[in-house]
């Protein structure tokens, strides 16, 4: 043998070692079950399976809760967008990272903290997002293999009013991201322009097909994936659905199902705020209350966010369908959650940032396939779950269905036992923040809140689901408020500040998301 052919045996022999290795890790990847996250934004409970609402109509969630299990009981870890999906993602609660609002950048805050989408990158999945995963504006193209509408821009273009130059009225443009940052809608179609209100705060029929709108190019972008042969590789695949946030555009179809005049308003009681301190009547009376009931436009509203309900159901339908058409229907583990919940005029209160259940509890639904390793007969079909669960807790589930090693250091607790059995054992307390200052604990069927400057609320829910009697007061439930208080941290992570980038800066490529300045 000449040296040039035992070279070439020395190759190939080395070649057949490493390839070996690499074929059973490629024969154990495939193994592992596909993921799809699908998420809703501001979703509160008004869905069928949650049964927040008597009048909406989610019959694809409906279908979708008889083959899977929803978490009645489920609850943010932080009621506004930010706080809450940079937390479930990075495992990492508010107090422990410094992350408390919409305003920080989330990754200059987190450091080089792996991500979920990440973090099942790294253990071989492929990897693909499209709309708001993360916060608005702050995308984590490391994160993902592929990404629409790109890696650096997160969000497809939305219909949004603006004033046509030339005739003066208010028409819907599509409108991208760029100008969004300066005005994220300069007109408003309904709701009079009250000083100092969010300008998104509106609702209308938007004059366009379904198809055309960006939420649906965000989720047939997805649907597109099922029908690629990932061969080598399971895929991580999320769904960013921007509606029920705000503004309220959609099509005229899903408004003509929610006739103005038979709408149902939720219930407030008008002494509801008498009994509670003082922070929380300040977070409660936020304006709009104000601005929607001196406008007449409290039942429109309500129609609004119906109407988007329906449409983000449609579209999670349009998901699941194609799911179910495709050859992953029967390997991959669906999960359907949104962020935090919302509040239409009960308590006087519009919108996220509050402590009240309203805002705390959300969506959480999931079904693993039967042969999830870590869960091999599958969930429970139709199960009801009403233990007390938090967002934190979606990142050690997957972990553990997908027999992947639980990321180190994260605060969430696998969901496994209660996907097999929604009865089982299960008694822990679940604390939410609101910015850095106020701390939520929900512990059985008691809700204590505390704010910064002491104040007190306490609930029982099995009594008061509204939460319209503050218990805090009474002398007899002392002992119970510090036992729930000792759940509240004893230290927490200071806000950590961030310079603001503008949007338009990461498209051109001229900020650096990686490289805090
Ligand atoms: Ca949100
Ligand atoms: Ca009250």
């Amino acid at each position: 043998m000449t040296f040039s052919y035992r070279f070439l045996a020395l190759l190939a022999a080395g070649g057949f070692c490493l390839f070996l290795p690499n074929a059973i890790l490629a024969d154990e990847l495939m193994k592992k079950p596909n993921i799809l996250i699908i998420s809703l934004d501001d979703m509160n409970d008004w869905i069928g399976p949650m049964g927040g609402h008597p009048q909406t109509q989610t019959p694809h969630l409906d279908a979708f809760a008889q083959s899977a299990v929803t978490f009645r009981r489920a609850y943010t870890v932080s009621p506004s967008c930010n706080p809450s999906r940079t937390a479930m993602f990075s495992g990492k609660t508010p107090w422990i990272t410094g992350l408390y609002n919409n305003s920080q950048t989330w990754r200059h805050v987190v450091g080089d903290e792996l991500m979920m989408p990440e973090y099942f990158r790294q253990a071989g999945y492929w990897t693909g997002g499209a709309g708001k995963i993360y916060h608005g504006n702050m995308p984590d193209p490391r994160g993902w293999d592929e990404y629409y509408p790109s890696p650096l821009n997160h969000m497809p273009e939305y219909w949004l009013p603006a004033r046509d130059e030339k005739s003066g009225e208010v028409v819907f443009r599509l409108t991208d991201n760029e100008i969004r940052e300066d005005s994220p809608t300069g007109e408003s179609m309904v709701m009079p322009p009250f000083e100092r209100m969010y300008l998104a705060f509106d609702f209308s029929p938007l004059p366009v097909a379904t198809e055309e709108t960006g939420d649906y190019r965000s989720v047939e972008w997805i649907s597109r994936q099922f029908q690629k042969e990932h061969h080598a590789k399971p895929f991580f695949l999320a769904a960013g659905i921007y509606r029920p946030h705000l503004p309220w555009y959609v099509p005229q179809v899903y408004f003509d199902k929610f006739p103005i005049e038979d709408i149902q308003l939720p219930a407030l009681l008008k002494t509801d705020l008498n009994d509670i301190p003082d922070e929380g009547q300040r977070i409660a009376r936020n304006r709009y209350h104000e601005h929607v009931t001196e406008a007449g436009l409290w039942k429109e509203a309500v129609q609004g966010y119906l109407a988007s309900i329906n449409y983000a159901d449609a579209l999670v339908g349009k998901l699941l369908a194609d799911l179910d058409a495709s050859p992953y229907a029967d390997n991959t583990i669906v999960v359907i959650f949104s962020d935090h919940g919302w509040q239409l005029g009960e308590k006087e209160h519009w919108r996220k940032f509050a402590l009240w259940v309203n805002v705390l509890n959300t969506v959480l639904m999931v079904r693993a396939p039967k042969g999830s390793l870590g869960l091999t007969g599958g969930s429970l079909e139709g199960g009801a779950c009403e233990r007390n669960v938090s967002l934190m807790d979606l990142f050690p589930t997957l972990t553990e269905l997908a027999g992947i090693e639980a990321k180190p250091g994260i605060s969430g607790r696998s969901l496994v036992p209660l996907l097999e059995n929604p009865n089982s054992n299960w008694d822990y307390p679940v604390v939410s923040i609101f910015d850095e200052h106020h701390y939520s604990v929900i512990d059985g069927d008691w809700h204590y809140i505390r704010y910064a400057e002491g104040g007190e609320e306490l609930y029982n829910l099995a009594e008061d689901p509204d939460e319209w009697t503050n218990l805090a007061p009474l002398p007899e439930n002392e002992g119970r408020k510090a036992a729930m208080a000792k759940a509240i941290p004893n230290s927490q992570a200071p806000l950590i500040e961030t310079e603001r980038f503008r949007w338009s800066q990461v498209l051109r490529g001229e900020y650096d998301l990686y490289e805090p300045k």
